[in-house]
Formats: structure tokens, C-alpha cells, sequence
């Protein structure tokens, strides 16, 4: 059921060096990248059929081949904000590999033509940072990073740059105006980064896991990559599985296989006398699915066609043990206080959606409320600057929808309850 690329040495002891990186056949396929036509590169990405690992899909080597060609500075940045509820793949890529990453971009920078090269790593993973600089300070000292690189005439520079723990600065542009010192807002798009990005510069901007994808692709060549998995969702993916599983943690699995394959097979399925009543498929931002749709494929087309979404990888289980209500609630507080509130539907809309999920969830709410909360989201969606407000609305109105019943009940209940203690106080 699991096939591994990026997870084939992963508990190697010591892979985190450049000596043991390099005894597993690392810093090959740069070496190799590096004696070949930088379009022939990215065309080798696009034939692989990779999409980008962070969220949305993107193919990589479309966005690779938008970068324009010419003399001006143009970057690459690795996205390693890593901030979407239960997504801690790119961590122990980062920690335990971080070579892998860095050859990536060293093979990305080449084929674009950058010669800067950053990654903006989220303030909390402070191990991982420190493990990153490490590794780059080996990669420049084996003439990896520097000027002339491999005495090829090439140069590149490489940055760790840390964040402060903002999950909009996850968000491409949020990031890049982070990373040039400002408070991390996102900005409108178009322009796209690939076109005027960092310091207005063409920038090639992709995840921690897209990066870290190329040299494996590069090694059992775009063919093989793009056989495995299935049609539109090629090659493997890391995913993080949490929540109500007996066996939490990050797979590496060929896209395709069910959900119930993953939650049950891999995860080990809730706790015994426990069943699944709904799960994330792609982090907290997408909408839910419920244990009927266990044998859902999961991949990009199968997942879109159920209305929701692989994203980021990240599936968070919910038993039954659970009420959907305080699930719902501490969904839409999390977006509530990460939305910078540069735009009014997302700086309005979690705000009320979450005052409205807490009435519902003290008894103070009438299931009209519902109504209401489910025409919020609708005019969030798709109107905000960026898409953190889709974020919350997503998963809050599949909620609602799905689950109607069960918050119609738990506002009775709640309403019944407040009732009796007033009437006790009463007495
Ligand atoms: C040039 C064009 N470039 C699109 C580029 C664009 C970006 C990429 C995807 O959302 C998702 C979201 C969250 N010329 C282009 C172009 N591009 N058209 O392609 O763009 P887009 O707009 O589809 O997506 P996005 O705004 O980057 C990201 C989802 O991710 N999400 C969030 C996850 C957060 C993490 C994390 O913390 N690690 O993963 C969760 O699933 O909902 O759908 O590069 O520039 N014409």
C-alpha cells in the first residue's frame, strides 16, 4: 500500500549529515542536473506529472516553465510555513533529511535560472531551522551552494529564514512580504509570484515536499514517477494522519489508494469500540467527509469530485465520541485569529461565523442561526483577498451541511439545559 521515495532512508541514523546524505547516493541527481539543458529539466518535471505538495495542486513544472527567461535576479523560495492544522509532514522531512530539500532547490534554482534561494520556515520548528542551517553550511562547504558551484560557472545562495508563527504567512504572497521584512499580508493576485514575486522578481515559490520530490524524480526518471499512483495524481505523497487513529503519524503512500486503507489500514483506525464519524481529507481547511466516503480514492480528481480536497495531505480523524459542534467551533476560531484582517469578508466573516457557532454551542442559538451561518460562509467564499477566509467557510458549511441534524439537536439540548439551571436559580 506504501511505496517510498521520500521516506526510503528516512531513519537512516545521521542522514541529517551531508557524509551519510551523500553514502545513500545524494547530491547525484544535482550533479547530474547540473550538465544538463535547464529546459530539459523542467521538462522532465512536467512530464513526471508532479503537483505542488503544499495545498493546492498546482503542477510544478508548469508554474517551473512560467519563470521568464532573461538577465534580471529571479528566486527560488521553499514554502516551509507548514502552518495547516495537522500537517507535520515537511518537520520530519526537514529534520531527518534536510539534504534531500536542499539538493531540490539546488536542481529548481538551476532550472529556473535563480541564483537566490530561501527558505521561510515557520518559527516554531526552531529544530528544524537549526538542522537546515546546519546542512547548508556542509552543502556550501562541499561546493554545493556558493559562487561557481561544481566549478560550473553557476552561482547560487541559500537562506533560512525563520518566521514568527503566522499561518497567513503560509499563504505565497503573505510569505514573500514577510520575508522582505513587512507584517506577512497577502497581496491580489495576478501578478503571480512565478511573474513578480520576491523584490518584483520572478520567483519560483513551492512547498517543502514539491522541492524535495525532484530529485527522486530526476533518479527513477519522469516515467516511472509519473506511472506510479494514478491518472492526474501522479507519484507518491507524504501524508499526516491524526486525530482519533490508533497509529498517528506521517505514510508515504502512492496517491490512489482508499481512505479506509489509509485511516484503518495504515492508522490503525479509532480506538477499539470507536467509529469514525467524520475526517479532514486535506487539513482543516477542507470540507469533511464521513465515514461513507471511507472508500473514496484519495487522490486529486477523486477527492475534487466529492466536493472536496487533498491539500495538504492532512488527514485528521473525528470518532464518535466527538461532537461536531466543538469541532466546528475550534475550526473557525483557529481562522478567526490567524485572518491578518486586511480583507472584510474574512476579517468579518470568522469573526461572526465563530461567535454564531459559540451561541450554538452555550444553548443560545436558534436553528435559524444555521441558516445564517451557512449564507455567511457562502459570501466568503470565493471573495476574500487570499484563501484563508475559504479556509474556514470550506469546512464550517460542509459541517453544517452534512451534520444538520446533530447541531439542530445540540441547540435543543443546549437550550433545554440553560433552561432547567435558570429555572433552578430560580427556586
Ligand atoms: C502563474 C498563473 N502562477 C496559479 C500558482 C500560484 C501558486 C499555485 C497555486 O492556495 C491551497 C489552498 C488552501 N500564473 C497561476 C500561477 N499559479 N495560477 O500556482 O495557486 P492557487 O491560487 O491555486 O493556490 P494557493 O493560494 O497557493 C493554497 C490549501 O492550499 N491549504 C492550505 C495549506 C497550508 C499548508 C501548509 O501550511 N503547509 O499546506 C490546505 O489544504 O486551502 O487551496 O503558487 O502562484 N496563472
Amino acid at each position: 500500500m506504501t511505496h517510498k521515495l521520500l521516506f526510503h532512508d528516512i531513519d537512516e541514523p545521521g542522514l541529517n549529515t551531508i557524509e551519510v546524505y551523500k553514502r545513500r547516493g545524494g547530491y547525484q541527481q544535482a550533479e547530474k542536473a547540473l550538465a544538463m539543458a535547464r529546459d530539459s529539466i523542467v521538462k522532465e518535471i512536467e512530464v513526471s506529472g508532479l503537483r505542488g505538495r503544499g495545498g493546492a495542486g498546482f503542477p510544478t513544472g508548469k508554474k517551473a516553465s512560467f519563470i521568464p527567461q532573461g538577465k534580471m535576479d529571479k528566486y527560488l523560495v521553499c514554502n516551509a510555513d507548514e502552518s495547516e492544522p495537522g500537517t507535520f509532514k515537511d518537520r520530519e522531512l526537514m529534520q531527518k533529511s534536510p539534504h534531500t530539500l536542499i539538493e531540490g532547490m539546488i536542481i529548481a534554482a538551476y532550472a529556473v535560472g535563480a541564483n537566490k534561494a530561501f527558505i521561510f520556515i515557520r518559527g516554531e520548528y526552531v529544530q528544524q531551522a537549526e538542522i537546515l542551517e546546519a546542512a547548508v553550511q556542509e552543502a556550501k562547504d562541499a561546493g554545493y551552494i556558493g559562487p561557481n558551484v561544481l566549478g560550473r560557472g553557476i552561482d547560487l545562495d541559500l537562506w533560512v529564514h525563520r518566521g514568527a508563527g503566522a499561518y497567513i504567512c503560509g499563504e505565497e504572497t503573505g510569505l514573500l512580504d514577510a520575508l522582505e521584512g513587512r507584517r506577512g499580508n497577502p497581496r491580489l493576485k495576478p501578478p503571480f509570484p512565478a511573474n513578480q514575486g520576491l523584490y518584483q522578481g520572478p520567483t519560483l515559490l513551492n512547498n517543502v515536499e514539491t522541492l524535495a520530490a525532484i530529485p527522486h524524480i530526476l533518479a527513477v526518471g519522469p516515467e516511472a514517477y509519473a506511472a506510479m499512483g494514478v491518472e492526474a495524481s501522479s507519484g507518491t505523497k507524504l501524508i499526516s494522519v491524526s486525530g482519533n487513529v490508533q497509529r498517528p503519524g506521517n505514510y508515504e503512500i502512492e496517491l490512489g489508494m482508499t481512505g479506509r486503507e489509509i485511516i484503518y489500514g495504515l492508522a490503525g483506525g479509532p480506538d477499539p469500540g470507536r467509529d469514525v464519524f467524520f475526517w479532514f481529507p486535506g487539513g482543516s481547511s477542507s470540507p469533511v467527509l464521513t465515514k461513507d466516503d471511507l472508500d473514496l480514492p484519495y487522490d486529486y480528481n477523486s477527492l475534487a469530485g466529492a466536493k472536496t480536497m487533498l491539500g495538504s495531505g492532512a488527514i485528521i480523524v473525528v470518532d464518535d465520541s466527538n461532537s461536531v459542534v466543538d469541532v466546528a467551533v475550534k475550526t473557525a476560531s483557529f481562522y478567526k485569529h490567524e485572518s491578518c484582517g486586511k480583507c472584510t469578508p474574512c476579517r468579518e466573516g470568522t469573526n461572526w461565523t465563530t461567535k454564531m457557532l459559540k451561541r450554538i454551542q452555550s444553548g443560545e442559538a436558534t436553528p435559524m442561526d444555521l441558516d445564517v451561518i451557512e449564507s455567511v460562509c457562502d459570501q466568503i467564499m470565493g471573495n476574500c483577498l487570499c484563501v484563508l477566509g475559504d479556509a474556514m467557510a470550506m469546512p464550517v458549511a460542509s459541517m453544517v451541511q452534512k451534520f444538520r441534524p446533530q447541531f439542530e439537536q445540540h441547540i435543543e439540548t443546549a437550550r433545554a439545559a440553560n433552561e432547567a439551571r435558570l429555572l433552578a436559580e430560580l427556586d
